[in-house]
């Protein structure tokens, strides 16, 4: 396909979006802060939350400040050129409206709406592009998922196969066909999941997407780019497509007690180091439940913005 590529082709600046219930807690359960990236909170690494009471906390979850022209706005203010979201991460909760699994944003929550598809509204409408994560190996919650459950509701053994065929490969199809043109899929963590499984869920996307690229964290090579470590900003030349990603601060869901925010002057410096090497640079912000964004985030994303839109050939 001739477009696909495309979007990396001079590098590029993007926005990634690491928001869920796990935004709620900020790395707090129980009055105990836990220091570490917010959006492991459920796991035994770090507050180790079980399944049930995780799941518990949708009810709570009312994102009333949640503005999707208002993120949209940030990141075209700061000079970028599309916006990458968790759409389900590894805890299994969906944000968006999906008809596949009931944990989701519209049909757990009192809030009842679809984040998704008003932020891809919304990146349309100001021309800015639109991408989802998805973590297509893990899943903390749903029986059979990566790191998962090992048994269903009724007791009986749950394998990765029922985990991909019940909910993983049907919500990849939703979230390439329900928002529009999207720009990519980014799957993470790979971990041991077979060949198989990530065949299917490449040509899935390629399929319903033509354009759209794959991340190479989908696994076996299977990708379209690479993706360096996290939070990597290379010292040489990379060959091939790729890109880096990174964080305003240290975690990539909100984090209370994380104020570690990088300068507009580091920011540029790490993206120019990216897009000098023929890279794409997408930096992370982690909203906080209420779906508003930290306010020195903002501001150190438009103050290096302000200097992008000066030299637009940048
Ligand atoms: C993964 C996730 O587990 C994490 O929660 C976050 O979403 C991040 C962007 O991606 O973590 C990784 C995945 C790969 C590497 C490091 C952390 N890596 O290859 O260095």
């Amino acid at each position: 396909n001739a477009r696909r590529g495309q979007l990396f082709d001079e590098g590029n600046y993007a926005m990634f979006i690491h928001w869920g219930l796990y935004s709620m807690l900020g790395n707090q359960v129980d009055g105990k802060t836990y220091y570490g990236i917010g959006e492991w909170i459920m796991n035994p690494r770090m507050a180790g939350i079980p399944v049930d009471e995780y799941k518990q906390l949708a009810k709570r979850f009312n994102p009333v400040d949640f503005d999707a022209k208002k993120i949209v706005a940030i990141a075209k203010d700061a000079g970028m050129k599309y916006i990458v979201i968790t759409a389900k991460h590894h805890d299994g909760f969906a944000m968006y409206d999906s008809d596949v699994c009931d944990f989701n944003i519209a049909d757990a929550t009192p809030w009842q709406r679809d984040p998704m598809g008003e932020l891809a509204d919304a990146c349309r409408d100001a021309g800015l592009g639109i991408g989802f994560y998805y973590s297509h190996n893990q899943d903390w919650t749903f029986p059979g998922g990566g790191n998962g459950p090992k048994v269903d509701d009724q007791g009986q053994p749950a394998t990765f196969d029922d985990y991909f065929v019940k909910k993983c490969l049907p919500q990849v199809n939703e979230i390439t066909t329900k928002y529009g043109p999207i720009e990519l899929v980014w799957f993470d963590t790979p971990g041991k999941m077979p060949k198989k499984y990530v065949q299917q869920l490449v040509e899935l996307v390629h399929k319903n997407q033509p354009n759209a690229l794959v991340s190479g964290r989908a696994g076996h090579g299977l990708g379209d780019y690479q993706t360096l470590g996290d939070m990597e900003v290379p010292q040489e030349n990379v060959p091939g497509m790729w890109e880096s990603v990174d964080t305003t601060n240290d975690s990539w869901a909100y984090a209370w007690y994380d104020e570690n925010w990088k300068s507009p002057k580091e920011i540029l410096k790490r993206l120019v180091a990216c897009v000098g090497r023929g890279g794409t640079y997408m930096l992370n912000i982690g909203p906080k439940g209420d779906g508003s964004v930290p306010g020195r985030a903002v501001a150190s994303l438009k103050a290096a913005g302000d200097w992008i839109h000066r030299y637009p050939q940048v």
